[in-house]
């Protein structure tokens, strides 16, 4: 049974005792053991009622509580407080390991802001001391999986790599009291924080959980990006897709395109100032990103949505007359010269200084919304583009207009307009779901919501809630789904205040889709959403409080 196999996995590393002091589960009977989600197949194992309590986002594929459920003062979760982090607390972790090391430091600097104390970090030696925290690399499931104890002698988290590790210690963040997440919380004295006896054994639905920020509309600086990324990795997504490039602004310095960021970056959505990321400053983004098993997809949206290339350089146009810089808001009026060669030898310029600073497998090309090619001119123009990326190793991804185009089986189609035909869409090797009408962040709450657009609708946050990725494109091959995508499109937002507005709590709908396994329960899902309010406002995070969630604070 699952929950002796618990104790057994912390009697192999920690001491017994802790096992043979935890009280009863007086909870529902263990849950089957959870098998490995297979995409879109996985079936729901039984989780405990009182999982919810756990505030758990995204809610993980398996979980059984080992303590029993009592209310923990503030805290709004269920569970004994077996293991209280604090003095004491000693991180047991291969340090070897230049990976494990790092994340054993992410772990010691939440338990740091909880508890006042900073935990050691130790090599394994033999039998782990008690109130012992183990990282550890052993079989589970697939690279992302991890497996969780925390019982009143210690916690033991294992997974098969760092990435696993990494989910498993935002799990352990997650069931930590939220004032963890204040930097800079003065402490009289150390103060110990409980963590809930469970067992979690957690595994993602989908490979791809994604979020896009559109900087090309309105800038967002390095260290804005950096908070987004934060964001995303608190709940455990690992794509994150920059729209780099866009009629308003050219964001990424090309070393033999000058101009494209001197003149095509210095502009934005309003006509304010703009801006760029030097390579340098994109591979600090790109490093920050991985250091959370985040991959940065970059994105050079083309043919149409180019006037910032085209304003920068007069010979991209057909005649040779740069157009002046745009600053409005509509869409499909530009095209870069798709008929001239010289048209490709910028395109693979610049797709090979992005390759060479972009580890990640992707390079995304846009390909949405252009109203000036014919069709024939505008597959010719994808299947170029395609074959320069895979000369530069990367592999295309288009919005989905693209997929009338012949593509390699490596090229992925992110859908995103809710009429896009299902014919064409059946055609695409893979596919990342962005539905407007369910994923867009740009889309407004109500009617009432002062930032947004509403052209696919207006998203509260049981219509982000409520669709399964399996389904959503009937008779796809399950295994052509790779995961879904949250775009935020900057059309309105001008800030990272306006940005987590939009972005929060929806970032959050779509990390559960993407992560949880099938069928979700929006019961449970308001719920847990809503014990993220006092750990969100710690992080300072302007997040919307839509009407329909239970709040905590
Ligand atoms: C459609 S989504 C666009 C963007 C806009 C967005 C606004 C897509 C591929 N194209 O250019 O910013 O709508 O919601």
């Amino acid at each position: 049974m699952l929950r002796h196999a618990a104790c057994g996995v912390l009697a192999g590393g920690l001491a017994l005792a802790a096992c043979a002091r935890a009280p009863k589960p007086h909870v529902q009977p263990a849950p089957a053991p959870s098998a490995p989600a297979a995409a879109g197949a996985a079936a729901r194992p039984t989780l405990p009622q009182d999982a919810r309590g756990l505030g758990l986002v995204p809610l993980p594929a398996s979980i059984e509580m080992l303590g029993t459920a009592e209310r923990l003062g503030t805290a709004e979760r269920l569970g004994t407080a077996p293991f209280q982090a604090g003095a004491g607390t000693v991180i047991v972790a291969d340090t070897s390991s230049a990976e494990v090391s790092r994340i054993a430091g992410q772990l010691a600097l939440f338990i740091r802001r909880a508890t006042g104390v900073t935990p050691k970090i130790v090599a394994p030696t033999g039998t782990p001391p008690a109130s012992a925290m183990v990282l550890a690399i052993g079989p589970v499931d697939s690279a992302e999986s991890y497996d969780l104890t925390v019982a009143p002698g210690g916690v033991r988290l294992t997974a098969p790599a760092g990435a696993g590790l990494f989910y498993g210690v935002q799990t352990l963040r997650q069931l930590l009291p939220y004032w963890g997440e204040y930097e800079a919380v003065l402490y009289q004295q150390p103060r110990p924080a409980a963590l809930p006896a469970v067992h979690i054994r957690d595994t993602p639905r989908y490979q791809w959980r994604g979020a896009m920020l559109d900087v090309a509309r309105h800038f967002f600086t390095v260290d804005e990006v950096k908070r987004v990324v934060d964001l995303i990795a608190l709940h455990k997504m690992n794509r994150l897709h920059l729209h780099l490039a866009d009629d308003q602004g050219w964001r990424i310095e090309i070393k033999t395109w000058p101009d494209l960021t001197a003149k095509g970056g210095a502009t934005e959505v309003g006509g304010g100032p703009g801006g760029f990321y030097t390579q340098a400053q994109y591979a600090d983004i790109v490093a920050y990103a991985a250091d959370r098993f985040i991959t940065v997809v970059p994105e050079i949206d083309m043919p149409g949505h180019t006037n910032a290339a085209l304003s920068s350089y007069a010979e991209l146009n057909c005649q040779g007359q740069a157009p002046p810089p745009f600053t409005g808001t509509d869409v499909g009026f530009s095209s870069l010269c798709v008929e001239m060669d010289f048209t490709y030898l910028f395109i693979a310029d610049v797709v090979r200084e992005i390759a060479a600073i972009t580890p990640g497998p992707y390079f995304h090309m846009g390909g949405d919304e252009v109203k000036t090619l014919t069709p024939a001119h505008y597959r010719a123009f994808v299947e170029r583009v395609q074959a320069i990326v895979q000369t530069h190793g990367k592999q295309m991804i288009g919005w989905d207009e693209v997929a009338v185009a012949t593509l390699l089986p490596t090229s992925i189609v992110q859908h995103w307009r809710p009429d896009a035909a299902h014919s064409e869409l059946r055609r695409a090797p893979h596919l990342i779901l962005s539905p407007a009408d369910r994923t867009y962040l740009d889309m407004k709450y109500e009617r009432e919501t002062a930032l947004g657009l509403s052209w696919a609708g207006l998203i509260p946050i049981k219509t982000a809630y409520d669709w399964d990725p399996a389904t959503l494109v009937p008779e796809t091959a399950p295994s052509a789904i790779l995961g879904v995508e949250a775009p935020l499109w900057s059309e309105t937002i001008a800030t990272m205040r306006d940005a987590e507005f939009l972005a929060m709590p929806r970032l959050a709908v779509i990390a559960e889709l993407g992560w949880s396994p099938a069928p979700r329960d929006w019961e449970s899902f308001r719920v847990r959403l809503g014990a993220q309010a006092p750990r969100w406002t710690a992080l300072g995070v302007n997040f919307y409080r839509a009407p329909e969630i239970p709040w905590t604070r």
